[in-house]
């Protein structure tokens, strides 16, 4: 152990050895990278030589100038990073490229954060492409001051950027009463995060005054879909927000562009895109209009109406299907990782099984934990080549624990295609090949 402090010591800051006693170094260093100096000393066993062309040979790229800093004035990814795309499939599609949906490739994604260019986009129209001079937010019904605003008028409230998730309430769907994807990314690839500028919508609907009796809102797009969706004021006075940038520009043309709606943590079609307008009233709108959707029919025959958080979930995303470990060795040390998120809250704890959800272990919780957000876990983990049944379980701090496909089914039925949560199984082989299985039986 001393030996792998000193090592660490001496590559991860020479600076701060010469600068800081010993003991201040640990002291400043360990709060943060103690977990991490073991898990890379005993993670990278060296494996290449010295004599490895690699290292030894000069680079081409080395040996020229590279590109001019002018030729990409907006970046695009390494040519090499082709592969790390959004993806779609017929089977998701409603039949064409309009009303669809491309997922978001979860299992490269790395950390919380997606980039712009690979949130998941899920239309019913197409894609609008607004101009931003043109874009105009009627807020209107119930309120105070009725008013049209600009984009400009929007900017000038103080804004705010939190990190949220958005996840189609669909996501998982295609999978839940038997395997029919191999594939991480069209499992739960209807879900992204991403940090979120803009203002709240209470600092909005406080300066112009809701009416005492508004109870809904309704939103629409001004795309050809529109997307009419109603919650209730509470919410909206809560922490929902009309946001105009993605992490740290503005919202791409699949996000919403100019403005959109954001609901955190309810279901993703209740964030209007491309918005228009915000109507307040003091009656549900399903009574005038179809606009209540992804209503829930239980096994008795009886719809739940009104279902909007997304439920408590996890996943792991390394291992899985596209990132098997049929590259370890016996005895190799390797972190498991994957997301959990929760529309209820902040995840509380992420537990991983090796059996199939008999036995369970306490996975850590890695980098920012925040309420609504995607949250990464971690646990290492030493591979003997024996084939197992591997799970993972998150718990949110509102006290909701994801259920076993047994546990949901007798909760909700087996009608509804939305907020499907449960476990997700992966069976490893003895060659580490990962493959998509239901385990269905009660765990302890
Ligand atoms: N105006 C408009 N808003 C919309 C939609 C749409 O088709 N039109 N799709 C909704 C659905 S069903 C989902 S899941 C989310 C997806 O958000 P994203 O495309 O930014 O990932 O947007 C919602 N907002
Ligand atoms: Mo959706």
């Amino acid at each position: 152990m001393t030996e792998v402090n000193k090592t660490s010591e001496k590559s991860l800051s020479p600076i701060s050895e010469k600068k800081l006693s010993r003991r201040d170094f640990f002291r400043k260093t360990a709060v943060y990278s103690a977990g991490a100096i073991a898990a890379a000393n005993v993670l990278s066993p060296v494996r290449l030589r010295a004599d490895d062309p690699a290292i030894v040979e000069e680079a081409e790229w080395g040996t020229k100038l590279g590109d001019p800093v002018t030729k990409n004035l907006y970046g695009v990814p390494s040519p090499f990073e082709h592969n790390n795309t959004r993806r779609t499939t017929d089977l998701l599609s409603s039949g064409d490229a309009y009303a669809s949906v491309s997922m978001c490739p979860i299992h490269e994604s790395e950390g919380i954060i997606t980039p712009n260019g690979l949130f998941f986009c899920r239309d019913h129209g197409g894609t609008a492409h607004v101009d931003p001079n043109k874009f105009r937010l009627m807020i209107h019904g119930k309120v105070k001051r009725e008013v049209v605003l600009t984009l400009d008028d929007l900017k000038r409230y103080p804004s705010e950027s939190r990190i949220y998730f958005i996840e189609c309430p669909a996501n998982g769907s295609t999978g839940w009463r038997g395997p029919q994807f191999n594939n991480l990314q069209f499992m739960k690839g209807m879900m992204s995060c991403a940090q979120w500028t803009g203002v709240m919508l209470k600092t909005v609907l406080d300066d112009i005054g809701l009416e005492d009796d508004a109870v809904w809102m309704l939103s629409e797009g001004s795309d050809n879909a529109g997307n009419p969706r109603t919650i209730p004021v509470e919410k909206a006075l809560d922490d929902a927000m009309l946001v105009w940038a993605q992490n740290g520009e503005a919202l791409r043309p699949e996000q919403g562009y100019p403005l959109r709606l954001l609901v955190p943590g309810w279901e993703g079609n209740l964030n209007t895109k491309w918005l228009k307008r915000l109507e307040f009233s003091d009656k549900p709108w399903h009574a005038k209009e179809e606009t209540s959707k992804y209503t829930m029919l239980q096994k008795s025959g009886k719809a739940i109406q009104y279902f909007w958080p997304n439920e408590v979930n996890s996943v792991i995303t390394s291992p899985c299907p596209e990132k098997p470990w049929t590259n370890l060795k016996k005895g190799d040390l390797v972190e498991i990782e994957g997301l959990a998120w929760s529309g209820h809250g902040t995840i509380k704890n992420v537990d991983i099984s090796f059996d199939g959800g008999d036995n369970w272990v306490e996975a850590s919780l890695k980098g920012l934990v925040l309420p609504k957000a995607w949250t990464r876990f971690s646990y290492i983990f030493k591979w003997e080549g024996k084939p197992m049944f591997l799970s993972s379980r998150a718990v949110d701090d509102s006290g909701n624990v994801q259920p076993t496909i047994d546990q949901e089914t007798s909760a909700v039925g087996v009608e509804s295609i939305y907020h499907r949560n449960p476990i997700v199984t992966w069976k490893v082989s003895a060659n580490g090949e990962v493959n998509n299985v239901h385990i269905r039986k009660h765990h302890a």
